[in-house]
């Protein structure tokens, strides 16, 4: 018999999504931002006696989604900053902003800069317990650490306990919703438009702010918005007539599934990019529950046998609902091809089938582990399961869907699967698992990186959820090194790969945001695409 998943139906009216606009994208709010542009450029630009000011803009620039409007000025301010560095203070706060800043933009910057506050034991010094500012931006600054670095580990422990601690204290309100903002989760996992919100409306509060940069940031917000409305509003139609919605077995998620292709590139001339990725997310989810609930063993050996020869001429040995995902598949596929061909004078569909031949092979995988009862080790798991989760093939829809030109010398270093893609795709794999592993398990399926940790070690689920979300912290480190280093491929795939980290950080926050979208990923999704800043 047949499992079934029982998600929920979409929280989403499509006929609303189809709806969605606003007037922010007539001609006169472009001009506008033009103009705002040039005052803030003129300040980032501005000299200063107070260097720590210019930091400080450029970390309300960054928090306010604004980034990508300013990069060649914000890296030459930083270069000033850099050539005249004695005149920073000497305080946490400085010292931690700089070295954030510095690395946050691939600046060599070594952990020995906060040498200074630790004692002969080489702990920070406890008299740093009380500066809430300065313990902020220690915080922020130990996510970008490196493995091995012992100051950052320390750092990153340090801060978030005397925060926790100072929150039990008296701060101001303000003060203690930053706190809480930044122990939820920190500035480097956060997704630039979703924090950009929050801020956006923290930053309104600020007795200093810039009114401009302000204004900027909700009207470049509000245009780029109306961007991301077209976008779902078309993909709302094309879902309502593929119908993959109405499977009695699969997630109906369209309008989550494209705020994943909205995490991992969310720039607003890269619409072909999201409106093909998402399309490749609503059948990695449909695909995926084929293979978790729906289909029997030997159907899915079948499945897979086909897509690795990409032929469906034996398709009609198949069930009508399992069909209809493999053909839906390969008219995706098709579709995505003929664009490329056509815009970017390339054939990727063989590059493009493989990716999908892995994705299959690991599921089935998956499957075959399900109906034998077998117990794979955590290594075991993690290997076939960082696969399994999809974001391989999703990382290279985004370096081919993005790129300008389409080079084979980056299509076989993607290939080989580099540890900076690699890492995003065990980082979704983690954080996934402690989120939806609960449902899974109660419905039938394997064991995942949790439970496997506990029949490895005979740990607690405690103890183990602990063991993953350390692994999490690891992983992020090898990826912050990995950032740095030179690659046959630039933007915006170069920040595809943490970004697809971040989406489902954002995803999984608090359980699982994906299957069980009402919650924080609701919220998440009317701000992105609904509510226009007033
Ligand atoms: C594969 C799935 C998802 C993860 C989606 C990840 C993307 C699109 C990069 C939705 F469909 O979740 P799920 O928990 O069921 O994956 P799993 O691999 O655990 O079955
Ligand atoms: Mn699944
Ligand atoms: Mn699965
Ligand atoms: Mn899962």
């Amino acid at each position: 018999s047949r499992r079934n998943a029982n998600y929920v139906p979409s929280f989403w009216d499509y006929n609303v999504v189809k709806s969605l606009s606003s007037n922010y994208d007539e001609k006169k709010y472009e001009m506008q931002v033009e103009e705002l542009k040039e005052d803030v450029k003129r300040l980032i630009h501005a000299e200063t006696d107070v260097p720590l000011a210019k930091l400080e803009l450029l970390d309300s620039v960054h928090r306010l989604g604004l980034n990508y409007q300013f990069q060649k000025d914000i890296k030459q301010a930083i270069d000033r900053i850099c050539e005249a560095d004695s005149q920073l203070g000497n305080d946490l706060h400085s010292t931690a902003l700089l070295f954030r800043i510095l690395r946050e933009h691939g600046y060599t910057v070594s952990q020995d800069v906060f040498q200074k506050f630790t004692d002969e034991t080489g702990k920070f010094k406890a008299n740093l317990g009380e500066d809430v500012k300065g313990l902020c931006s220690l915080y922020e600054a130990s996510f970008y650490g490196f493995q091995g670095e012992d100051i950052m580990d320390q750092a990153k422990a340090f801060a978030s306990e005397h925060l926790k601690n100072l929150l039990q204290g008296n701060l101001s309100p303000i003060m203690a919703r930053k706190v809480h903002h930044a122990l939820d989760m920190p500035l480097h996992w956060k997704l630039p438009r979703v924090e950009a919100v929050w801020y956006i409306h923290t930053y309104e509060q600020e007795q200093n702010k810039i009114p401009n940069l302000l204004k900027l940031a909700k009207l470049d917000y509000n245009i780029v918005q109306s961007v991301h409305q077209k976008e779902v509003s078309k993909l709302a139609s094309w879902w309502v007539d593929i119908g993959l919605g109405n499977l009695p077995f699969a997630r109906d998620r369209l309008v989550e599934h494209y705020f994943w292709a909205n995490g991992i590139v969310s720039g607003p001339e890269y619409s072909a990019f999201r409106d093909m990725a998402t399309k490749v997310i609503c059948l990695i989810t449909t695909v995926d529950d084929v293979y978790d609930v729906y289909g029997s063993l030997e159907e899915l050996k079948l499945f897979t046998d086909y897509v690795d020869r990409w032929d469906i001429t034996e398709i009609d040995k198949l069930p009508m609902h399992i069909k209809t995902v493999l053909l839906a598949m390969f008219n995706t596929v098709n579709e995505i091809g003929y664009w490329t061909m056509r815009e970017r004078d390339f054939n990727i569909i063989p590059y493009l089938r493989k990716q999908w031949a892995n994705l299959c092979k690991a599921y089935l995988r998956e499957a075959t582990w399900y109906h034998s009862g077998y117990k794979p080790t955590v290594e075991e798991y993690m290997e076939n399961a960082s696969v399994s989760i999809g974001g391989l093939l999703m990382l290279f829809c985004a370096y081919f869907l993005t790129a300008d030109k389409i080079t084979v010398e980056a299509l076989d270093f993607i290939d080989k699967v580099p540890s900076i893609m690699w890492c995003p795709s065990v980082l979704i794999r983690l954080t996934n698992d402690l989120g939806t592993s609960s449902h899974e398990l109660a419905r039938g399926d394997i064991l995942k990186a949790v439970q496997c940790y506990m029949n490895d070690t005979g740990s607690s689920e405690e103890v183990s959820r602990k063991h993953v979300d350390d692994l999490v912290h690891e992983t992020w480190k090898i990826l912050n090194k990995d950032l740095l280093g030179s690659y046959p491929f630039s933007e915006p795939f170069l920040s595809a790969n943490p970004n697809i980290a971040r989406t489902s950080q954002t995803f999984y926050q608090y359980g699982d945001g994906h299957g069980i979208p009402q919650h924080w990923t609701k919220d998440h999704l009317k701000s992105l695409l609904v509510e226009p800043f007033t």
